[in-house]
């Protein structure tokens, strides 16, 4: 198989989900910085108009969102399980609530202005820049204000310490998808925005589970610049459609759009920028999209069914 390679950067919370899954895994993978903000232009030449952190590539497969590299990963190696057998519907509902509704709570929270100053080490101009490209992208949609984050959260918090209260991870022995979607935006509060991390002293149990999930660690990682993992993606055949590293590849006709038509898929929500091409798979999980980059060659790029919408390219 060709190399795992991240596209992330080190301050992002659904990159650092992903980079503890791959520790957990013991998965060597290949690490490509790429900027927090527009614009992207590498980024763009791999997915075609996507631009949220993290993607993962493989040669010339493009896989977008978080929830789609846990599927890949889980089948590249099994072992240790994402989703353990009696839990699987559980922990992949927990896991989507942890990575929207406890996400925007927190990131409410650790971005108030506080926090903001801390991150961005008092720099305005640095702070406004990101504040403009967020709300362009659609932030203002999903993020909750600072007081209603900070009741949230803390509420949030106490709902994860009944469940760390009674094992080591949220739900028994081991950590599954559900401990990595949860702790990715806790792990900014402790470790961008340490003068607000005071919310986590009234839980203790999360406070130590917190502790457990950071042990995990990165794993075996190597740095590759961007520009390489173009030449790489160009000089890389995609996998046909159904011999990839997704599950499933019978056709779920929802939309009333053969396969072969030009499209657009959009994030539903934050991060709307679409990426268009031609529909070549659309399954129960996941879409996938053939296109042609004039740097990258001939790729496909792989999104997830559950967040992201799909239309006829002429009626976008
Ligand atoms: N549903 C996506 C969410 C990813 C996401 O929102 N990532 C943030 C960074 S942690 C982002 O893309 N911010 C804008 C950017 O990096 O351009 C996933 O699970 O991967």
């Amino acid at each position: 198989m060709n190399d795992l390679i991240l596209h992330h950067y080190d301050t992002s919370p659904f990159s650092e989900k992903v980079r503890l899954i791959l520790g957990y895994k013991k998965l060597p993978w290949k690490s490509v910085l790429i900027p927090a903000i527009m614009p992207k232009p590498d980024v763009v030449a791999l997915t075609g108009g996507y631009r949220k952190t993290p993607f993962l590539q493989i040669g010339a497969d493009i896989y977008c969102d978080s929830a789609l590299i846990c599927d890949v990963l889980e089948h590249v190696r099994p072992e240790p399980t994402l989703y353990p057998p009696h839990l699987k519907g559980a922990c992949r509902i927990f896991a989507q609530w942890a990575d929207h509704t406890l996400f925007w709570a927190a990131m409410g929270y650790n971005l108030q202005p506080k926090g903001a100053m801390h991150m961005f080490n008092g720099d305005m101009a640095v702070a406004k820049a990101f504040g403009a490209d967020r709300t362009a992208t659609g932030a203002a949609s999903v993020r909750l204000r600072p007081g209603d984050a900070t009741s949230a959260y803390r509420s949030y918090l106490r709902r994860l310490a009944s469940m760390a209260d009674e094992h080591d991870f949220l739900f028994g022995l081991d950590p599954c998808v559900a401990d990595f979607a949860a702790y990715h935006g806790i792990w900014f509060t402790q470790t961008l925005v340490p003068p607000l991390a005071d919310i986590l002293q009234a839980t203790p149990s999360v406070l130590e589970w917190s502790k457990r999930m950071a042990a995990i660690g990165h794993g075996a990682m190597s740095k590759l610049a961007s520009t390489d993992a173009i030449a790489i993606a160009a000089a890389t055949d995609p996998q046909p459609a159904g011999a990839n590293l997704l599950v499933d590849s019978a056709f779920q006709d929802d939309h009333g759009i053969p396969l072969g038509t030009r499209v657009t898929i959009t994030a539903d929500h934050f991060g709307i920028e679409p990426t268009e091409g031609d529909l070549i798979a659309a399954t129960r999980t996941h879409y996938s999209l053939r296109r042609t980059d004039e740097r990258a060659g001939l790729v496909h790029v792989h999104f997830p069914r559950l967040g992201y919408s799909l239309r006829a390219a002429d009626k976008a």
